[in-house]
């Protein structure tokens, strides 16, 4: 059986992406999209169907955070090969393991992100905010998906909790192993649109794939009995259609996501504080004893929980400490590259004096 060819449109494409391209691009090459990255080369998805295609050094050095799935490169026509990378419409990242502070994608070009965490143990209200400062971040709607809701016997006290921390966000609950969740999650689902799946090992996330795929795309594995923890069975991204004609981005369960410079994200997640920091008496008040604070009166009247400020300020640190660390990686590559230029200019100048 030929693999289904799709068009642009029902790969995704948006008139943003095409806002990148020349003429030029257009005559050297045709835009095709990542569904999968590998040691040799990315999984591609074109007008022309699937294939393997190269990716030059060159090509990958210039884009930071490295190409991931769901990103929209330009193939060369005569060979099967990324010209270059089409810029991003939004990115996910995090900070990668390590101590190195580079981030790291986790998927672009995204319509929406699922935030996927059980009824259980693993339900989590401040590493919820986290993910959703990061999807607020890049401009992309959060939907909490609440799995092993067959297993609880109080769903409706999750959705509760989301809401607490997450007025307009969507919480849905389901029950990932089964092909009803699919009709539930419709909305976002439509052609067309992309939705990357995300959170802890184990919350079902593979397992939500399959239903919606209608078959067993993706491999499951089981959790631990003590602690509902998953065993981390999925390894790589992935990117799939569904029936309804959506793409799916499944990834590995993340132990933690270390947030980047997501200010903004950070403070649209926490807007209830930030109205509070607004009525403080003082414009820099640090919401430490400062007289008049409006912040630590919420907190006090009970409008206001300890749990929630205390991730707010972790957060802020969090996302202010990467901003910093990312203008001094700038700052030292500026700084590296004006060196160098300058060791050039006096070789050069050198050579023309030995001449
Ligand atoms: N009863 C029930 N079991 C579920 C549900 N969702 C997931 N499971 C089970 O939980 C286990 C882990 O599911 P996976 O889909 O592998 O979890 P994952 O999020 O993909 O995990 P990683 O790939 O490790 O990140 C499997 O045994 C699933 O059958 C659910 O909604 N209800
Ligand atoms: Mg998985
Ligand atoms: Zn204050």
């Amino acid at each position: 059986m030929p693999f289904p060819t799709f068009t642009l449109h029902q790969l995704g494409w948006r008139p943003g992406h095409a806002r990148h391209l020349t003429l030029e691009d257009f005559e050297a090459g045709y835009p095709a999209r990542v569904v999968g990255v590998h040691r040799n080369g990315l999984s591609v998805l074109s007008a022309r169907g699937a294939a393997l295609v190269a990716l030059p050094h060159a090509v990958a050095a210039a884009i930071e955070p490295a190409v991931t799935v769901g990103d929209w490169v330009l193939l060369e026509t005569e060979a099967p090969r990324v010209l270059r990378i089409i810029e991003r419409q939004s990115l996910v990242a995090r900070i990668a393991a390590g101590g190195e502070h580079r981030m790291q994608a986790i998927a672009a070009n995204l319509d929406s992100l699922f935030v996927v965490t059980s009824c259980n143990d693993d339900f989590n209200p401040s590493r919820l905010e986290r993910y959703l400062a990061v999807a607020f971040e890049a401009g992309i709607e959060p939907v909490v998906v609440l799995t092993k809701a067959d297993l609880c016997a109080d769903t409706a006290g999750y959705v509760d909790a989301v809401q607490a921390i997450a007025a307009g966000v969507a919480a849905v609950a389901v029950d990932a192993t089964s092909p009803a969740s699919a009709a539930r999650l419709a909305p976002w689902l439509e052609e067309g649109r992309t939705v990357a799946f995300a959170g802890s090992s184990g919350v079902g996330k593979s397992t939500l794939a399959n239903s919606l795929v209608g078959r067993a795309a993706q491999a499951t594995g089981g959790i631990r009995e003590d602690d509902a923890r998953g065993r981390h069975t999925t390894t790589s991204r992935e990117m799939f259609a569904l029936p309804s004609g959506a793409w799916v981005i499944d990834t590995p369960g993340m132990r933690e996501l270390r947030i980047g410079a997501v200010e903004a994200g950070v403070g649209a997640v926490f807007d209830d504080i930030e109205a509070f920091a607004a009525q403080c008496r003082f414009r820099d008040c640090r919401h430490e004893g400062d007289a008049g604070c409006a912040v630590e009166r919420a907190l006090a009247e009970g409008r206001l929980d300890a749990r929630r400020l205390a991730s707010y300020r972790k957060l802020q640190r969090e996302a202010a400490k990467a901003a910093y660390t990312a203008r001094e990686r700038h700052e030292h590559a500026r700084r590296f590259g004006l060196m160098s230029r300058q060791v050039q200019q006096l070789q050069r100048e050198r050579k023309g004096r030995d001449a």
